[in-house]
This record gives structure tokens, sequence and C-alpha cells, in this order.
């Protein structure tokens, strides 16, 4: 092997490469996402739906896709630095050249730590409409719920360095970014009272969802009690790098992403596949999950407090730590077992295909429920007029059973699909493929990268240039969908 620069690599080998440039790639995709979404609820909203009347699932998606376009450049900077350091032999990272691997700490968790905030805002969303839908009640606090959301975004970019307090900042700055940290408790507690105060005197129905969204509340908030304990920095010296912070991530990221996903699914299945999932089969999965749940992650913030590190994926015998560890794989397994239970609940119903109507929980508040389940792929045959919040809810406590139109029936205006997406990303893929090997110095490695650059500037090129004016469903064919004559 003849020497190259990569010798004095601390990762050889291309995992690391396939992860730099793997990154790139898919921080490129939620890029573009996160400023499609943007555009769509700044300039496509239905007449009378005024921003502090959108469902708040539209208000996270709208501060999460800020939150990505302000938290995903950072980690491409690192992203970028790394590359030129293992293609190129530049330094930023190596310190025997001079170079710093706290500032690697630093990118990365510039983007790290908002990340976490875009993963549970969604979620936040969906519990939000959740627990409005099945207390029949408004939720509580919406625009408190509002600014908390927007107030957890914004404070999410300054607080990145706690995931930093044992690397050597001093005092001051550990000072500023343990109380930074604190503060978010109070947008997240306003949240976590709204939610408690909607189910307060509303007539609560025990679906799937709901409790999902009721379990959510007591698992989330001890993963953010223990937050605020890793937030105290002389405290963090202890927990660093113990299973005390394994738990703690799991309580906010399965105690809260993960049932919010769950609760998501479970809530919006009747509407994307127009049948309904068992709810019996489903309280299975749900008790199963939970039980499991916090017999896995619970334990672990006493093996932290004993000494287990983290990251090493075993452990002395005989410390102590056998019994708490053999726990964990119990509850794992019941995890599993949950999972199972809900893949045989969606083969079972999908094979019955029982075929539900519009508002298949019966107490659908916002606009989607007031179309077909599934949807037909234009939406609204008619843009539908929105006189408050959740404006279904408004109609349907006037007696009405459908929204009223906000104009008069007519063609509806589609885009066109395209194949120029796929072949922009496989270009990269290709690309990317080569230059993952291009860190051995290969010759048949460059060539595969212009290749691969080419297919996609080429398909950028053409996208840009050809002009695609998309189609138009003809009012005549939307008037023969089902209920014949239109309501005009
Ligand atoms: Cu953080």
């Amino acid at each position: 092997m003849d020497i190259i620069c990569i010798t004095f690599l601390h990762s050889e080998g291309h995992g690391i490469d396939f992860y730099v440039l793997g990154l790139q790639i898919s921080g490129l995709g939620t890029l573009i996402a996160g400023i499609n979404f943007l555009v769509t609820i700044i300039n496509m909203r239905t007449p009378g739906m005024t921003y502090m009347r959108m469902p708040l699932f539209t208000w996270s998606t709208f501060v999460v896709s800020a939150l990505i376009l302000f938290a995903f450049p950072p980690l491409t900077v690192g992203l970028v630095l790394m590359m030129f350091d293992r293609m190129f032999g530049s330094n930023f990272f190596d310190v025997a050249a001079g170079g710093n691997t706290i500032i690697w700490e630093h990118l990365f968790w510039i983007f790290g730590h908002p990340e976490v905030y875009i993963l549970i805002l969604p979620a936040f969303g969906i519990f939000s409409e959740i627990f409005a839908t099945f207390s029949r009640k408004r939720l509580f606090g919406y625009s408190s719920m509002v600014f908390a959301t927007v107030l957890i975004g914004f404070l999410g970019f300054m607080v990145w360095a706690h995931h930093m307090f044992t690397t050597g900042l001093g005092p001051i700055a550990n000072a500023i970014f343990a109380v930074a940290t604190m503060a978010i408790a109070v947008p997240t507690g306003i949240k976590i009272f709204n939610w408690i105060f909607t189910m307060w005197g509303g007539s609560v129905k025990f679906t799937v969802p709901m409790l999902y969204a009721v379990a959510f509340i007591p698992s989330f908030t001890m993963g953010g009690v223990t937050g605020i304990m890793n937030a105290s920095a002389p405290a963090d010296y202890q927990f660093h790098d113990s299973y005390f912070v394994v738990a703690h991530f799991h309580y906010v990221i399965v105690g809260g992403v993960v049932l919010g996903l769950l609760a998501g699914i479970t809530f919006y299945w009747p509407k994307m596949f127009g049948t309904m999932l068992s709810e019996k089969l489903g309280k299975v999965t749900f008790w199963t999950f939970l039980i499991g749940f916090h017999l896995t992650f619970f334990i672990q913030h006493f093996l932290g407090l004993m000494g287990m590190p983290r990251r090493v994926f075993t452990f002395l015998d005989n410390q102590g730590l056998n019994t708490g560890n053999m726990i964990s794989t119990v509850g794992a397994f019941l995890m599993a077992f949950a999972v199972i239970v809900m893949v045989i609940n969606i083969i079972m119903t999908s094979a019955k295909n029982e075929k539900v109507g519009n508002d298949p929980w019966g107490d659908g508040r916002t606009l989607e429920w007031a179309i077909p389940s599934p949807p037909p792929f234009y939406n609204f045959k008619q843009l539908p007029l929105v006189r408050g919040l959740d404006p279904y809810w408004v109609e349907k406590m006037e007696g009405k059973k459908e929204m009223t139109p906000a104009e008069p029936l007519g063609d509806i205006h589609m885009p066109n699909s395209s194949i120029l997406p796929l072949t922009i990303s496989f270009g990269l893929f290709v690309a990317a493929f080569g230059a993952l090997y291009n860190m051995d110095d290969k010759t048949w490695t460059l060539p595969i990268i212009i290749v691969g650059l080419l297919i996609t500037f080429v398909s950028m090129l053409i996208r840009s240039v050809k002009d695609d004016h998309g189609f138009h469903i003809h009012k005549e064919d939307l008037m023969d969908d089902k209920d014949k004559g239109g309501k005009a």
C-alpha cells in the first residue's frame, strides 16, 4: 500500500467518510424540505386561515422548518471541514498539526441541540391536536402554545455548550449556558400545563392516540427533570458520559418523540389509508410499549450514577450492574413485542380494509377531517372558508356537515410529476460513492465523481430551463366525483 495522507487519521477505513458524505446529502434534502414547508405555510393558506388560526401541528412544523434553516448550515460546515481534513490533508481538527477538536464539538452541537427540538416540536404539535380532539374542547391557551413553541425554537440556539461542560470552557461560559438551558423549562412547562388544562373539564375519550398523549406527559416530564439536572454544570461533571445521560435522552426521545410518532400514526392512519386500526390491538401495543419503555430506561439512571459509562457495549461482571442491565433487556424485549403487535394490527386491518368516512374519530376539529379518507390527490374541490380556530368543529357546531366553500367550483391547477429530483439526488449518490474511495488515491474515483456531479447539474439545469406549466383538473371531472352536481 502506498503511503498516503490518511495514515495519521484517527478513524481509518471508510466508515467516517460514508457518514460525512451521507449526512451532507441527507442534510441537503432536509434543508430543501424545510424551505418547502416554510414557503407552503406562508403562501398557500386557504381564505380565513390566519396565522393565529393555524393548527398547532402546522405551527410546530413551521417553527421546526425555520430551525432546520439555521441549524443545518453549521453541520454542513463541520462536515465539509472534516471532509477537507480527510480528502485533501487539511488540519482543521488535527491537534498535532495545530488544529482544534473542540471546534468540531462546537459546530456539531450548534446543529445538534436545535436538532433535538427539530425532533420534539412536531410531536408537541401532534399531541396538541390529539388533546383537543379527544377532550372535545379547544386547546387551552392556544396563543401561549404558539408563543411557547416559537420561544423554545429560539432558545434552542442559545444552549449548545451544555453538551460541553467538561471540555474546559471555564466557569463563566458554563454558568451562562447552564442558566440559558434551564430557561427552556419555562415555555416547556407552559405547554405541559396547557395540555393538562385542555383535558380539565373536557369530555375525555381514551382512544389509543389519547392514551399515548396522556402517557407522554409524565414520561416526557421525567426527561425534562433529568434535563435540568444535567443542565446544572457542577452536577454534570458527575453525570457526563454515564448511563444517566443515556436514560435522560431516551426519556426525552422515546417518552416524547416515539410516543408522538405512535400516537400520530394511530390518529392519522384512517385519514391516510381510509381504514381504522384495531383499538384493541392498539391498546395492547400501548401498554406493552409503555411498560417496556419505563422498564428499559428508568433503571439506567441508577446504572449511570453507579458509574456505568455510556458508549461501551459491555460492562464489567460483578460490579453490581448485572441486575439493572437484565431489567433493561427485559424492557427492550417488551417494546419489541409491542411493535410486532402493531405490525400485526396494520396487516390485519389492511387485509380487512373496512372503509371509513371523512371524520372516523367523530370529533375531528381541523380541515383534514372535512375531506374523504384518504383525501383525493387535489385535497379540496373548492378552497374552504375558515371562520375561526378549529374550523371544521366551528361548522359542525352550527349543524353543518361540511365546510363552506370560499370560491365557486372551478378548474384546479396541479403540478406535473417529474423524474428530475430523483436524477439530481442519484447524481449526488454517484459522486459521493467516488469521493468515498478517492481518499485511497484510487485513479478510477475521479471520473466517477465528475460523472455524478454532471448528472446532478445537468438535471438541475433542465429543471430550471424547461417550462412546466402543470395541468388542470376540469370542473366537469370534479363534478363526476361521487356526489354529483358539485356545490357552488
Ligand atoms: Cu442540548
